[in-house]
């Protein structure tokens, strides 16, 4: 050692595990270093020596989380002056002085009285000193110095989340990319491999795998199916020391959920759907339901149905109900159990929305057969005219036939049928039906003149359901006959001045007949017996049953008016 009169400042390094010289002389200021040959190797570590104009001010380490019985030694101050008689006192101050760490006075032995956490506190700034014990004065100017912690892998890499959740669509190709998972190291970064950090799965494989620097959770199985399996529990391993023995481990869970794509055509579970309906049925009538299964969800499993071919074409339609996914047999026309018994449809169920990605896997559609059985309903009487007119002469004889009607069951039982004529069109009974062969027939006289028709209504009923009715009007005429002589419309008075023209009407007669044309006018007039000789009077035809009669002086004389 050189005999000048610095003080030395010494760092012992005790059982620093990852304190290496290259590490210490970094660190050192190399201009200000001269004593770099003068280091002293011994059992407990390393003494360097400080140049002569100060204090060298290496960093001291200690290392973080010792935990031994003895407070650890940090390093030791010396002065080059300091003869060993005690004289010279070393003092300590700043961060943690006297707390954490504890000087001897006498020997400059620095020690740390407590464990020290680096991802607590990371470096401590000190001020060395060195006066004379009996009259504190500084022998050396007071100088900074650092202790810096020492990390050792005291933390184990944390992920952000104790939990992902993760989607990824299904049958996506090996190596997508499914969401990176990131682990963080409390530990030094710059200094060893304390917080290098590499990534591995430990559940989940071989369905996903994960990139070992990033982080980045990929699919590692082509073809995955979310109808197969949707939901992946994957365990992701985060380890320090670059991933090598002794380092720590964090790990997370990630759930991954395979989304739905259209890769399953719709199908139909049956080859033949089997329907009845009856003739009864109202057009726009639910005749049944069938349903394609379609095992994708959302979207990709909408359905819709059409009616693609069938003699039933016509007859029916069908709806996509997109509630059940079902498809709705309706009818469309009316139907006739005596005309057609049967039909068939082809019916095509066909996903809405198809990915061209997965065409391969189609077509993403699906025909079946829907036979339709039409069923027989009691149906009313149907009258063979939808209405009658019938003539009958008035005055007839009572039981005069008028005419007749007639109905049929239209169903196969072809039951019997009953008429009967409606009494609230036929209030007087001038009518009676035989309620077998339907013949109408006069119970009362007519009177053509009182009433000229008599619209009736006629019933017919099957015999064995009286509620399968049905109802015809029954327009009966009444024909005239000549039953009303002719009648003078008044009491005819005339006065006539003597000596009047002659040949000059002055009154007309008229008479009317309430017969039917056929059986009224043209009427004849002529004049009584008594008057007929007298020359004095002529009744003349005026052709529209009016008579004129005229002041004559001779004979009678009958003259048209026109
Ligand atoms: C280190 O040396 C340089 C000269 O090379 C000097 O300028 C600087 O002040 C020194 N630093 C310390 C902390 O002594
Ligand atoms: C009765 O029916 C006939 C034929 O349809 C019609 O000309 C006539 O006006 C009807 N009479 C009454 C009172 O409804
Ligand atoms: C029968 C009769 O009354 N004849 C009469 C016709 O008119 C002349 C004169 O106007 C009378 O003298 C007749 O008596
Ligand atoms: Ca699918």
């Amino acid at each position: 050692m050189k005999e000048d009169s610095c003080l030395h400042a010494a760092l012992i390094c005790l059982g620093m595990l990852y304190y290496s010289h290259a590490t210490s002389t970094e660190k050192l200021n190399h201009s200000r270093l001269s004593l770099h040959g003068h280091h002293e190797k011994g059992k407990e570590g390393q003494i360097l020596h400080r140049s002569k104009r100060g204090w060298v001010w290496n960093q001291f380490f200690v290392i973080e989380e010792y935990t031994g019985p003895d407070p650890v030694l940090v390093g030791r101050l010396h002065s080059d002056i300091d003869s060993g008689d005690g004289n010279i006192k070393y003092i300590l101050s700043g961060e943690g002085a006297g707390i954490i760490f504890v000087i001897d006075d006498k020997s400059g032995n620095i020690h740390a009285t407590k464990t020290l956490d680096r991802e607590e506190r990371a470096q401590y700034t000190l001020t060395a000193q060195a006066v004379d014990r009996n009259t504190n004065r500084p022998l050396e100017p007071p100088s900074e110095f650092i202790v810096k912690v020492q990390d050792i892998n005291d933390n184990p890499p944390e992920f952000l989340h104790e939990n992902y959740h993760a989607n990824v669509p299904e049958r996506s190709n090996v190596g997508t990319s499914v969401i990176q998972v990131t682990a963080s190291d409390a530990d030094d970064p710059t200094y060893g491999n304390s917080a290098k950090l590499v990534y591995s799965i430990l559940e989940g494989q071989p369905y996903f795998s994960v990139e070992a620097q990033t982080g980045i959770i990929r699919t590692a199985l082509p073809n995955m199916d979310r109808e197969a399996k949707e939901e992946y529990h994957v365990v992701i391993q985060a380890k320090d020391m670059g991933g090598h023995m002794g380092g720590l481990s964090g790990t997370t869970k990630v759930t991954i959920t395979l989304t739905d794509v259209n890769d399953n055509p719709p199908k139909f579970p049956q080859s033949v759907y089997q329907m009845s309906v009856s003739e009864a049925a109202v057009p726009g009538e639910e005749v049944g339901r069938v349903k394609a299964k379609d095992p994708d969800i959302g979207e990709n499993g909408l359905v819709s149905y059409s009616i693609i071919d069938g003699d039933g074409m016509d007859m029916f339609e069908i709806t996509t109900d997109y509630e059940t996914q079902e498809g709705v047999v309706k009818l469309k026309k009316v139907l006739d159990f005596e005309t057609q018994k049967f039909y068939s449809l082809k019916v095509e169920a066909a996903n809405v929305h198809i990915d061209p990605k997965f065409i391969s896997n189609g077509p993403f559609k699906d025909t079946v057969t829907v036979k339709i059985t039409v069923e027989d309903a009691d149906e009313p009487p149907i009258f063979l005219a939808p209405s009658y007119i019938l003539e009958v002469q008035e005055n007839s004889n009572l039981g005069t036939v008028v005419g007749r009607v007639h109905a049929k069951d239209p169903d196969v039982a072809n039951s019997a049928i009953r008429y009967s004529i409606d009494r609230h069109t036929d209030l007087e009974r001038y009518f009676s039906i035989n309620p077998e062969d339907g013949y109408i027939k006069t119970i009362k006289p007519l009177d053509r003149e009182e009433i000229a028709w008599h619209n009736i209504s006629v019933f017919a009923t099957e015999a064995h359901n009286r509620h399968q009715e049905a109802k015809v009007p029954v327009a009966i005429k009444v024909l005239d006959v000549n039953d009303n002589a002719p009648k003078f419309a008044a009491v005819y008075e005339a006065f006539i001045c003597e000596n009047s023209q002659s040949n000059q009407p002055f009154i007309t007669i008229t008479a009317d007949d309430k017969d039917d044309a056929a059986n009224g006018p043209r009427f004849i007039f002529s004049l009584p017996p008594e008057i007929i000789h007298n020359p004095n009077f002529t009744l003349r035809d005026n052709r529209d049953n009016m008579f004129f009669l005229d002041m004559s002086h001779g004979h009678e004389e009958s003259r048209g008016s026109n």
